[in-house]
């Protein structure tokens, strides 16, 4: 049997040597190396030899198998084969016809809107500060939007002309801050959250007014929060978004749902301070509205108000991207006019 093998493997290899096509050679595989073909054949025998002698008989016999095998290989790569594709390939399919060295086409990329950039950005600030983003309706009930944050019956802010109405006790938000109503109905202090979103209110649209716009209003209540709070959090926020030479002031001011009330300014930060066109000669730019939390929206909550002290504060995100990046013309943001959005 070891010489028959021996034979198998010789005529193997000179039938191999003088074959002249691929198909020759493919006939020989299916002749030698095929489930029922010489070498198969050989190997089912081997079981009816001495049992001493297998082993050896057996290493032979996959020797045989292995070197027939790659003789057959070996010479299947000479002869080009009709229906053998060969050429680049991508993803396994042949692309003959292409020359895959070419670089490839660009997509056309796009970008965040100016307005979500700077969304982004005030995000990552007070994200850093422990605050955490909460989103909530754009259509509103009047007592989210008003009545909670005790803004009284007879307020201007609630009159039609003010605010866009869906029916009576129904109506788009001209603030954020009912969120911050919601997620105080919902939790118990420490509070942390800043509320970003789109807000309505029927303005007559011109460079400065829209009649949809975004705020990001932002609130903390725990036990012993304090002016000096409020300060040191929105400084910090004013020096990381506009640099860190700007300096803060408060101002006071009033709104309903915050006593005591400020206009928080920076310093100018393209003049440094010293007076141009962008803070009309006097060195500082308004920024944001703030306050601390009236005891009265905290009643309307359920919180305990002799516990529990917070801030508050709002921004137009319109009105920071336009000092940012130098716009004249809110109504620019919302017009999808690509030569100006492509500048960011
Ligand atoms: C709750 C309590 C208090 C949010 C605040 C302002 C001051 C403010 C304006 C800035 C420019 C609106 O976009 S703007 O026109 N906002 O000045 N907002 S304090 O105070 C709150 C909010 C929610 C429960």
């Amino acid at each position: 049997m070891k010489k028959r093998l021996q034979q198998i493997q010789k005529k193997a290899k000179e039938e191999i040597a003088s074959a002249s096509s691929w198909e020759m050679v493919d006939k020989l595989r299916i002749k030698y190396l095929a489930r029922r073909g010489l070498i198969a054949q050989e190997m089912s025998q081997i079981g009816s030899l001495p049992e001493d002698e297998r082993p050896e008989v057996g290493r032979l016999a996959n020797e045989v198998r292995k070197q027939v095998s790659r003789l057959i290989n070996e010479a299947k790569t000479r002869f080009p084969r009709k229906f053998r594709q060969v050429g680049p390939r991508i993803k396994g399919q042949i692309v003959k016809s292409k020359d895959i060295t070419i670089p490839g086409k660009r997509p056309p990329q796009g970008h965040l809107h100016p307005i979500t950039q700077i969304t982004e950005e005030i995000i990552d600030v007070f994200s850093r500060l422990g605050f955490s983003v909460v989103e909530g309706p754009e259509v509103e009930l009047e007592y989210y939007n008003f009545t909670a944050l005790n803004i009284p019956r007879d307020h201007p802010s609630r009159d039609p002309y003010d605010t866009f109405y869906v029916k009576e006790d129904v109506l788009l938000r001209s603030h954020t801050s009912p969120v911050q109503i919601r997620v105080m109905e919902a939790a118990q202090p420490p509070i942390r959250v800043l509320i970003p979103g789109r807000t309505y209110r029927p303005d007559t649209v011109d460079a400065t007014h829209h009649f949809m716009f975004h705020q990001i209003e932002g609130l903390m209540v725990d036990e012993d929060v304090s002016m000096a709070d409020l300060k040191t959090v929105l400084s910090i926020f004013a020096r990381e978004v506009f640099g860190f030479e700007v300096k803060t002031r408060f101002r006071p001011s009033f709104f309903p749902f915050t006593e005591p009330s400020a206009d928080m300014d920076i310093s100018c930060f393209l003049c440094k301070g010293k007076g141009c066109a962008v803070c009309g000669q006097t060195g500082w730019i308004e920024i944001l509205g703030a306050g601390m939390v009236d005891p009265k929206v905290f009643e309307a909550v359920g919180y305990d108000t002799e516990k529990y002290t917070g801030f508050a504060f709002g921004l137009g995100v319109e009105r920071v991207a336009m000092l940012k990046f130098g716009i004249d013309d809110i109504r620019l943001f919302f017009e999808d006019d690509l030569r100006f959005l492509r500048q960011f």
